[in-house]
């Protein structure tokens, strides 16, 4: 992972894209989580030049997920990253908030973007909807902030899911602004919103996506789940009385096992289906929870013993943040001189 920090012109590093992508460490990681990011990101790491980070400025615009759980949420979310297969030899793994420069390009970029424009993002109208009164004006800023985390290392790749293509756009928008505005300096990124996991549905609404915040608790499933609670989670998942094993926009539960199946297994839906042909439900669900049993339980072990190694797992992130402080530093200070800002005389 030797990146030269003053080398990443045009979202490129090497010769390979500048990949920067990263989680809330706000609670469990989800089916979703992994199907629809960390399994991808594995494989992006090796036509990538990978930043993974943990974004844990982002979890504190939810009420009440500071504090000491954020600190173990955090080293959890680094571990998991880990024992998905994320490589620290090849990918840079950082924590937001250990490195400077994220909130100082937030205010400069914020300064760029209209209220307006912040006020019609879907994500903040529904959890400012459920905000329960007290609307944090974190909540607001939270897509300026994730447009900070991109482009302050130029990034040319940015795996997210269906849910957060919007904000992608945001970033593209505040680059471009920015270099309307002070000079062509900064790459446009992409979205890269992957394969047909990049929107895992609740298993018990399958019309609305599996989420950490879903007050159904049977509804998502944890990689931390039990044997037993994912046997459980899929026996109850929610699908039709119609009895066949196919994609249909009518049947979202059958769909969204399918799209699971397909995902944990690599098989193709079609392949599914046509395997599945005239098997019953319990047979297809049965089968569904030992294929995630098989994937998840190597993980689980990998992370309960990564956790256990403290001064690994610490070794790691400092090594990161080092990297990343590196880049992050070097593109601010092209910033806030293209803005006007004083220079420091001091090399930090
Ligand atoms: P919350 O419930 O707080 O909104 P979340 O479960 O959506 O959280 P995030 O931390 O916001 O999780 O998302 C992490 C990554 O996982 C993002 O790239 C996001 O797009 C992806 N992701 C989250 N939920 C799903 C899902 N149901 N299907 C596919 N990808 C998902
Ligand atoms: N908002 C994202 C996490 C996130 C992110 C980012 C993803 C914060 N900053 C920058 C990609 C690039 C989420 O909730 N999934």
């Amino acid at each position: 992972m030797a990146m030269e920090k003053d080398n990443n012109a045009g979202g490129t590093l090497d010769g390979l894209p500048i990949l920067l992508t990263g989680l809330q460490p706000t609670a469990g990681i989800h089916l979703g989580n992994y199907l629809g990011a960390l399994q991808n990101w594995v494989a992006m790491q090796r036509d990538h030049r990978c930043l993974f980070f943990i974004s844990d400025m982002h979890a504190i615009t939810v009420p009440g997920s500071g504090g000491g759980q954020l600190r173990k949420t955090t080293m959890d979310c680094a571990a998991f990253y880990l024992a998905c297969g994320i490589d620290p030899e090849k990918s840079c793994i950082f924590i937001q908030s250990q490195v400077f420069g994220h909130a100082e390009l937030a205010w400069v970029l914020g300064c760029l973007a209209s209220v307006g424009q912040l006020e019609r993002m879907t994500q903040f109208k529904d959890k400012s909807g459920h905000s329960g009164g007290f609307i944090g004006a974190g909540l607001l800023y939270y897509p300026i902030l994730m447009a900070a985390d991109i482009l302050l290392y130029n990034a040319k790749r940015v795996p997210v899911g269906e849910d957060q293509r919007q904000h992608l756009e945001l970033a593209r928008d505040l680059a471009e602004k920015f270099n309307g505005t002070y000079g062509a300096f900064f790459n446009v990124p992409e979205a890269f919103v992957g394969n047909v996991c990049a929107r895992v549905m609740s298993l018990q609404n399958p019309l609305v996506k599996m989420s950490k915040s879903d007050e159904n608790t049977m509804g998502a499933l944890f990689l931390m789940d039990s044997n037993d609670k994912i046997q459980k989670k899929i026996r109850t998942s929610v699908t039709d009385s119609e009895g066949s094993i196919r994609i249909s926009a009518e049947k979202p539960g059958i769909s969204n096992l399918l799209h699971i199946f397909s995902g944990i297994s690599g098989d193709s839906v079609s392949a599914l289906e046509e395997r599945y042909a005239g098997v019953g439900y319990g047979q297809f669900k049965a089968d569904i929870a030992d294929a995630i049993i098989e994937k998840i339980t190597p993980i689980r072990e990998r992370f309960f013993h990564l956790r256990r190694e403290e001064n690994f797992l610490a070794n790691v992130l400092e090594k990161g943040r080092i990297h990343a402080q590196g880049c992050a530093l070097s593109l601010l200070d092209k910033v806030y001189d293209l803005v006007g800002f004083q220079r420091r005389f001091t090399e930090e």
